[in-house]
């Protein structure tokens, strides 16, 4: 029997809503062409939520024609003004179902609800400010003399494939949506196989805000077949993915044929630093924040935290006490902050590297298991006593779990910390202006935060330094990703008058 392509949900808060199942294509929820489709778990009870439609390679064909299509056909040549306006409506609808779309993010993902309405706020917050970019994008007049007139236009690529992580699932898609729309691309987009709720339940309100059929295209499938055939498909002519780093290199070959934009934005191993002269309560609010929002489900988490030798067991004592305090458990309860890991392929990789931290010498501090039998939980867990060659200093765990480590000069603590394939992000915690931006000269990352961390703003770009990526988003930064410079030279007679 065919699946229905809108099934009633009721969400553990009692609400109940419709969610989308089909492929979003050219406007409509359509079945997949094979009429495969795909089990979504819920990962706080293991249970299964519900199916959807699984797109094949003849899925994204059919999407990617219709992103076409909606191109040549007017998008990319629309007043901005009426791109804008399309974006502002997607974000009030967006904010007008907050708390739908951070139920359905809970439910899916296993984030508490806590994280879910941060993440939803800041998808409206950055598609309002995409919506204000759309009529602001320049070219130069360029002087080249009176017999030539030179000017620079910055055009929209065409169709863009988009391939998005499961830790995020809403808040990356506004992340590529919003810039590629703004600037007048069409998208066809691959949700995670882990979580492709909210992007389907998002396409209601594409539809909704008049965005016209064919400029977003959501297709939930596999990486090895729908993210392939968006690598290689000659009509895809950029290529915007989060994920692995092992991925994003693959990515990057396979798109290289066609000769592809790529933009990555991969994994990290970010150090998170406590100076001494720091204030130590405030610092380990952030270095908790920082390693355990999200469920250490973040690329940026601060997952090496470096603490002067001076203050260090007075900072590790502070940071067992207040990683103690943090509630873990089911998404939906009030003052939860931690809810469960997203899948079991994930809560197996984070208990095989407590096991090998243990191995390899380092002390568990706090946690160090899993919490409870149902539903991927992971107690917050801090290593002590660690050595920086130790593959838990040295490898993303992407999950509750930091190490902690000493240092007692800036000189060694910027060696440690620069000692990484990666730099998507590090944390600096002082309250000495001269060393804040001292160390953040010389931290080789794409973002540093003081006596902040995980601290995001929708007009801040984003991005790795070395392994960890290539292209920034959000911020103008974002708006290059989807743009590409055509010179355009004239030569003008000269006028006999
Ligand atoms: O990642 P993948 P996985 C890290 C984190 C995690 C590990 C494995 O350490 O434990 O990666 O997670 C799609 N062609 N991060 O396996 O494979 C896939 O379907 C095209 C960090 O889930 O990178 C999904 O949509 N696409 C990270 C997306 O890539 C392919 C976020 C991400 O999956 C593909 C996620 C292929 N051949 C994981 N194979 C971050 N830095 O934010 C897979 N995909």
């Amino acid at each position: 029997s065919q699946l229905p392509l809108s099934v009633p949900v009721t969400l553990p808060n009692g609400t109940t809503y419709e969610q989308p199942t089909g492929l979003f294509i050219d406007g409509e929820f359509v079945p997949s062409r094979q009429h495969k489709t795909f089990e979504v778990i819920n990962p706080s009870t293991e249970e299964e939520i519900l199916h959807v439609y699984e797109a094949r390679e003849d899925d994204v064909d059919i999407a990617v024609a219709a992103a076409k299509k909606a191109f040549d056909n007017g998008w990319s040549t629309a007043d901005p003004v009426f791109r804008s306006q399309c974006l502002y409506k997607l974000a009030e609808l967006i904010e007008n179902n907050a708390e739908t779309l951070a139920g359905i993010e809970s439910l899916d993902n296993g984030k508490s609800l806590f994280c879910s309405r941060a993440d939803v706020a800041l998808v409206s917050k950055y598609l309002k400010s995409c919506a204000g970019w759309s009529d602001k994008i320049f070219g130069r007049v360029i002087d080249t003399g009176s017999d030539h007139f030179s000017y620079t236009k910055r055009e929209p690529l065409g169709v863009c494939g988009q391939i998005i992580p499961w830790n995020f699932p809403l808040l990356m898609w506004s992340w590529k949506v919003g810039p590629a729309l703004a600037t007048g691309n069409t998208v066809v987009l691959k949700p995670a196989e882990a979580t492709p709720l909210s992007a389907l339940f998002a396409s209601k309100l594409v539809q909704k805000a008049g965005i016209p059929k064919g400029v977003v295209n959501i297709v939930p499938g596999f990486g090895k077949i729908v993210g392939e055939r968006l690598c290689t498909h000659p009509d895809i002519k950029k290529v915007a993915f989060t994920g692995s780093t092992a991925t994003g290199r693959h990515i990057m070959k396979t798109a290289a044929d066609t000769v592809k934009k790529v933009t990555l934005e991969l994994g990290g191993k970010s150090p998170n630093i406590v100076f001494a002269d720091a204030d130590l309560d405030k610092a380990v609010k952030n270095i908790a924040f920082g390693i355990f929002f999200n469920s250490g489900e973040v690329c940026c988490a601060g997952s090496r935290v470096y603490v002067q030798d001076t203050v260090y067991e007075e900072v590790l004592q502070k940071f067992k006490e207040y990683t103690e305090s943090l509630k873990v458990g089911n998404p939906f309860d009030e003052g939860v902050f931690q809810g469960a890991q997203t899948s079991q392929m994930q809560i197996d990789k984070i208990l095989d590297y407590v096991n090998v931290g243990t191995q390899e010498g380092a002390r568990v501090v706090t946690g160090g298991e899993r919490d409870g039998d149902k539903g991927y939980f992971v107690k917050p867990t801090i290593f002590a006593d660690v050595k920086e060659d130790m593959r838990i200093v040295k490898e993303e765990i992407f999950g509750p779990i930091v190490t902690v480590s000493k240092f007692s000069t800036v000189d060694e603590v910027i060696s440690m910390a620069n000692d990484s394939e990666y730099g998507l992000a590090a944390g600096i915690h002082t309250k000495d202006v001269n060393k804040a931006v001292d160390v953040s000269n010389r931290i080789k990352a794409g973002t540093v935060w003081v006596n902040t961390y995980n601290d995001f703003h929708q007009s801040v770009p984003f991005g790795g330094f070395g392994q960890s990526g290539i292209g920034r988003e959000m911020g103008a930064e974002a708006l290059d990703n989807y743009t590409q410079t055509k010179a355009v030279r004239m030569s003008i007679d000269k006028v006999e008058y």
